[in-house]
């Protein structure tokens, strides 16, 4: 657990910062590494028609005079405690252009930040973790001199990238991730763009990811949830990436802005529970030729995984050799098409999470011979059989002895298409 772990901050950069925890026999969870970087820059009033001839000596804000700071609320992430992490990053001159010139007179401010809030709420058992990841960018078209270069096309932006990513190792841990995932953009007269999205993946693949896309103006996506996933033994990788852009295009007191944050909410709790079975499957019957379903439910964090079985050996999607087509082996639901009486047997599924497994019930299945239409199996088809042919037909099952005897066609049910081979069976 981090509880008993020295985490110590190893280095800073000027945007990275890596812990790295000490490990103990039975950690739960611990961190292998904190990292984000921060990208930013301004293109303010870069039109061409705003330099020089047109416009005398300017001053643009390209290259961006961003100045970006890093800072760090302390050099010890305590196991217990709150450590943050900022960058700000400001453009505040654009574009100014000397006076009397009947162009290029106005400027342009843009900014942004990047933070991060990294917070071990308990580390005992469930072990607790809180992440705050925030961005923002704003353009202001601010100082006047109206529109004298190209309008639509003189414009100042902020643009700040940040993506934040979190390893850790864990063992047999339920891992309870809740999120408040918000994009959020000002009504302005200015555009804005960006996306966020949060990714968790684990050495078996992705375990949960999210996208938001950009909302309107004046409006914001909102990714807010809670999952709850069994974990194994491995490395983890919680990522969040964001890109937010805000432009301010002349004339000045156009503005825009936009913020993105993310409070994720990360408890560790030791598990070792296999899912719980909630639904048993149920013995099947079917005519030969049909499709049989066994279905299995099971509760309890995920991913969990399905295996099913015939007669203990494991089955797998496809034609078998007998010539039925096995479906969702790995799913809860097992479809068995095309049924024949090899497939009669004893079917269970073992379900699993990350750290245990369960076996189901076994449940039987019967696949009954279709296509003879001696109903009452006497050895000869004749006039004896019709009534239950007629029989039959009007029940549409359940399959039996009988009524698949009256599956003329073997296509697993007794219909219309069945009459005319059950009548020339009579007949010969
Ligand atoms: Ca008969
Ligand atoms: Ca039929």
């Amino acid at each position: 657990m981090i509880a008993s772990a020295s985490t110590r901050l190893l280095s800073i950069g000027p945007f990275a910062v890596v812990l790295v925890a000490a490990s103990a026999a039975g950690d739960l969870a611990t961190v292998q590494s904190f990292s984000w970087t921060v990208q930013a820059d301004t293109d303010a009033h870069s039109d061409a028609n705003c330099a020089p001839p047109n416009c005398g000596p300017s001053t643009y804000c390209s290259p961006a005079p961003w100045t970006p700071s890093f800072s760090d609320s302390g050099s010890t992430l305590a196991n217990i405690g709150t450590t943050s992490y900022n960058a700000l990053l400001n453009c505040s001159t654009a574009c100014i252009y000397a006076p009397g010139l009947p162009c290029c007179q106005g400027g342009v401010s843009g900014g942004g930040f990047a933070n991060a809030d990294v917070t071990i709420l308990s580390s005992t058992s469930p072990t607790q973790t809180r992440w705050i990841f925030g961005a923002a960018a704003t353009s202001n078209a601010s100082a006047g001199g109206g529109d004298p270069c190209a309008p639509g096309a003189a414009d100042g932006s902020a643009d700040v990238q940040h993506s934040w990513q979190l390893t850790f190792e864990a063992n047999c841990t339920r891992l309870l991730l809740s999120r408040t995932h918000i994009l959020n953009f000002s009504q302005g007269a200015g555009t804005m763009n960006g996306t966020s999205s949060i990714s968790l993946v684990g050495p078996d693949g992705t375990l949960f990811s999210q996208m938001l896309t950009p909302p309107s103006p004046g409006g914001q996506n909102n990714g807010s949830g809670s999952d709850e996933f069994v974990i194994g033994p491995g490395r983890y990788m919680l990522t969040i990436d964001s890109q937010i852009s805000s432009a301010a295009i002349f004339p000045p007191g156009e503005s825009a802005s936009g913020q993105v944050y993310s409070i994720c909410d990360l408890t560790f709790t030791p598990h070792n529970d296999p899912p719980s079975i909630t639904a048993q499957p149920t013995p099947m019957s079917a005519c030969e030729g049909g499709t049989a379903v066994f279905n299995v439910s099971a509760g309890g964090p995920g991913p969990i995984s399905y295996q099913w079985r015939r007669n203990g050996m494991d089955l797998i999607d496809g034609p078998t050799a007998s010539g039925s087509i096995i479906d969702g082996a790995n799913t809860a639901s097992l479809s068995l098409v095309n049924a024949g009486p090899a497939d009669n047997g004893s079917y269970d599924c073992i379900v699993a999470n990350a750290c245990a497994g369960t076996t189901s019930d076994e449940a039987t299945l019967t696949v009954f011979p279709g296509g003879s239409g001696d109903g009452n199996a006497d050895g000869t088809v004749d006039g004896d059989d019709i009534q239950g042919m007629i029989n039959a037909l009007a029940s549409g099952g359940p399959p039996s002895v009988p009524y698949c005897a009256y599956d003329m066609d073997t296509d697993g049910i007794v219909d219309m298409h069945d009459v005319p081979l059950f009548v020339l069976a009579l007949l010969q």
